[in-house]
């Protein structure tokens, strides 16, 4: 029995579907109404996460897992894609947590959460989204002589990465001033493992409103 995923259209769990896709390690989906706290096919989502929260996952050895960023780290590490799996001595792997976490805090926490937030006013949505050039700036800099965030192989890193791109729009967060970005941004959403997930994840999102 592959590991379960519980998941929601396009919301952070999608990222780790990228990595399991990218990497080729099987998840068993449920579908979770993260409104209404609901699993689609019945029962409460508060009894299997008490924050309400997508991403968690329980592994085949029955552990339950939460953080979107421990999720996509255990994917990588069960993939016998060699291609996308960092091992734990590689010379990248703490560039892979490095950047695992950056996605978390710097982008996921500190921007997606308070310009979702229904309760936050404007003016302070505004006042966060000005946090995202130094951070765009940032990744552009990086991405000056790489493909992807760690050389020219896609990694659980990018997987987060990519997700952020999928909902940049509907955040209104434009990256377009930054170049190298914008390239990135469309090398990853237009992977063949990637962009069917995507579509698949919004016409889902959009069936689910
Ligand atoms: N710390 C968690 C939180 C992730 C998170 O903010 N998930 C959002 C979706 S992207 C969520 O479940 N929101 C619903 C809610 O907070 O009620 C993680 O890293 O996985």
């Amino acid at each position: 029995m592959p590991a379960v995923l519980y998941h929601a259209p396009i919301a952070c769990s999608l990222a780790v579907r990228i990595a399991a896709a990218e990497g080729d390690v099987p998840l068993d989906l449920k579908l979770v109404n993260l409104n209404q706290k609901t699993l689609v096919d019945g029962g409460s989502y508060l009894d299997i996460s008490p924050l309400g929260q997508v991403s968690v996952m329980i592994t085949e050895d029955g552990e339950t897992l939460t953080e979107t960023a421990t999720c996509i780290a255990w994917v990588q590490a069960r993939s016998r894609n060699a291609d996308f799996r960092r091992a734990p001595d590689a010379p990248d792997y703490f560039q892979m947590l490095r950047w695992l976490g950056f996605c978390a805090t710097e982008l996921h926490k500190q921007i997606f959460r308070i310009v979702f937030y229904p309760e936050a006013d404007d003016g302070t949505k505004d006042r966060i989204r000005g946090l995202a050039p130094a951070r765009f700036a940032m990744l552009d800099t990086h991405l000056a002589d790489r493909d992807y965030l760690l050389g020219d192989r896609f990694s659980a890193a990018d997987a987060y990465l990519t997700w952020f791109f999928v909902l940049a729009d509907r955040a209104a967060l434009d990256f377009s001033a930054y170049p190298r970005l914008s390239d990135y941004a469309e090398r990853c959403l237009t992977r063949p493992k990637i962009a069917p997930l995507i579509e698949s994840d919004i016409a889902a999102r959009a069936a689910m409103a």
